[in-house]
């Protein structure tokens, strides 16, 4: 399984901290349509446990650590989140789970579609299926 990651252009303004930005299109291989976080979770949270039929995102997480766990069906692999600077490219086709390693760490997705329910897979056999993986 080939791991995405980008690292992104980060700022230090001596005493003041430091700004990290990447660019649609540029550092991440996708336009960028709508953008949301999840925040207030408690240390162990699991979320995900689903896959997209055709949804990229990209995936960081700008203060706290969360595991990331991806699947392709065939393959299975973890990204750890817990550099602001980090950013983990999720393309379609990939069962992700994310667990709280630190209480209140944020998680931040910019995907490159709007919101459809219709694209998720939140059904593993169902995934395997649509990925043609025989059980
Ligand atoms: C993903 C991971 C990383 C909306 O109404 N609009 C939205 O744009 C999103 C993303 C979610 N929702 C609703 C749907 C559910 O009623 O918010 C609720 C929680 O969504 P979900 O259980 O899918 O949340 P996570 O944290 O398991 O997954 C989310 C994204 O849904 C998913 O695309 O890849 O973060």
């Amino acid at each position: 399984m080939i791991i995405q990651t980008i690292h992104m252009k980060s700022v230090t303004a001596e005493g003041q901290g430091t700004l990290s930005v990447f660019e649609a299109s540029r550092d991440v291989p996708f336009d960028i349509k709508r953008i949301y976080y999840i925040h207030g979770a408690p240390q162990g949270t699991q979320r995900g446990g689903h896959a997209h039929k055709a949804l990229r995102q990209v995936l960081w997480c700008p203060y706290g650590s969360i595991l990331i766990r991806l699947d392709d069906g065939h393959e299975k692999s973890e990204v750890l989140l817990n550099d602001p600077a980090k950013g983990l490219i999720v393309e379609h086709n990939m069962w992700r789970e994310m667990i709280w390693q630190q209480e209140n760490s944020v998680l931040c997705v910019a995907a490159d579609s709007y919101y459809e329910a219709e694209d998720y897979i939140r059904d593993y056999d169902e995934f395997l299926k649509h990925m043609g993986v025989e059980k």
